[in-house]
């Protein structure tokens, strides 16, 4: 796909859309990060404050946007909110995956890490105090759409679920178990799923439960999260194995870790090709599901493309 054609892909323009999703994200985080900053100490708030505003793709909140408005929401300040929920989740994985008891890293978006600007102690504690933030910016976004209660508290607990031992966490903690071991096909799929795809996915079944989904339609956007967070994940392996870091914004870090990635799995072109197809799938899911989101499939499109 040329450049062009991909920027329009699903008869949308992608960087202005981006470009305006993103702007109501950053915003709602700064609604998010003001309200919590007066509760935190301050080097705890400044940690805080480096690791959830410092830049991003911000593609989990687009996502959950897209997904409400697909879902037939119309789309205000508290959605972005919502989304900002889970990108607070997001910004505490990787403040803290940073940290030199993990990959130890320095830079990240181009930018220092948030302990080497804020130093570990407060890292680590800014990280945690996301967490409950997370919910509670989730459960307030819920009200203010006017979400009946219970879709609300299925809205967090959906995030708090992708969030944690069997999702995120999780996956986390098999990938660092799996360093220096050759996974097979099964265990990458299983292991991504849960460290990627869960919080990629519940970012889209979370926007159509506040949008008041049929069952179908969340079942459909659930469908494409995870195999556009497969998708994302073959992507970012090729990225780190044939990208510098000046691009990327942070070190590559597979080989050095001695991790399983699909490019050492299938090879650069296989992954590449596995990828699309997880891409064709996203679409297909859409089609079952009735749903005609050209932001979904230009945004599906947009991750296998991307070059960070
Ligand atoms: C210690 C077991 C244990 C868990 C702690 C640290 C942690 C919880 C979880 C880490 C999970 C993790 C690092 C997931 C990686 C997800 C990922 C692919 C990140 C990169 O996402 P992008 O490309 O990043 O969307 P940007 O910078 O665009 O936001």
């Amino acid at each position: 796909m040329s450049d062009l054609s991909s920027r329009v892909a699903g008869g949308i323009d992608l960087d202005a859309y981006l470009t305006r999703q993103r702007a109501g994200v950053e915003e709602a985080l700064e609604r998010a990060v003001a309200r919590l900053e007066p509760r935190l100490p301050p080097e705890v708030a400044a940690a805080a404050r480096h690791g959830v505003t410092s830049g991003g793709k911000r593609l989990r909140p687009v996502l959950c946007v897209a997904a409400y408005d697909a879902c037939g929401g119309t789309v205000r300040p508290a959605t972005y909110d919502l989304g900002a929920a889970i990108e607070m989740i997001h910004a505490y994985s990787l403040m803290h995956d940073d940290l030199p008891c993990m990959d130890d890293a320095e830079l990240r978006r181009g930018r220092t890490t948030t302990h080497v600007a804020h130093g570990e102690d407060a890292t680590v504690r800014a990280g945690i105090a996301l967490i409950p933030a997370a919910a509670l910016t989730a459960l307030r976004a819920c009200e203010a759409l006017g979400c009946a209660r219970a879709s609300g508290l299925r809205a967090a607990r959906t995030l708090m679920e992708a969030a944690g031992a069997g999702g995120m966490v999780g996956g986390q903690w098999l990938d660092l178990l799996g360093e220096g071991q050759d996974w097979g096909a099964a265990s990458l799929d299983a292991l991504h799923g849960c460290k990627t795809g869960a919080l990629l996915a519940a970012s889209l079944v979370i926007g159509a439960i506040a949008a008041g989904a049929s069952s179908e339609a969340e079942r459909a956007v659930g469908a494409y999260g995870r195999a556009i967070g497969l998708a994302f994940q073959i992507t970012d392996d090729v990225l780190d194995a044939t990208q510098s870091a000046e691009t990327l914004g942070k070190n590559p870090s597979d080989a050095a870790l001695a991790k399983s990635t699909y490019v050492a799995l299938y090879g650069l072109d296989e992954a590449r090709r596995r990828a699309g197809a997880q891409v064709d799938a996203a679409l297909a899911a859409l089609g079952r599901g009735g749903l005609d989101a050209p932001p979904l499939a230009a945004l599906a499109r947009y991750v296998v493309e991307r070059r960070k």
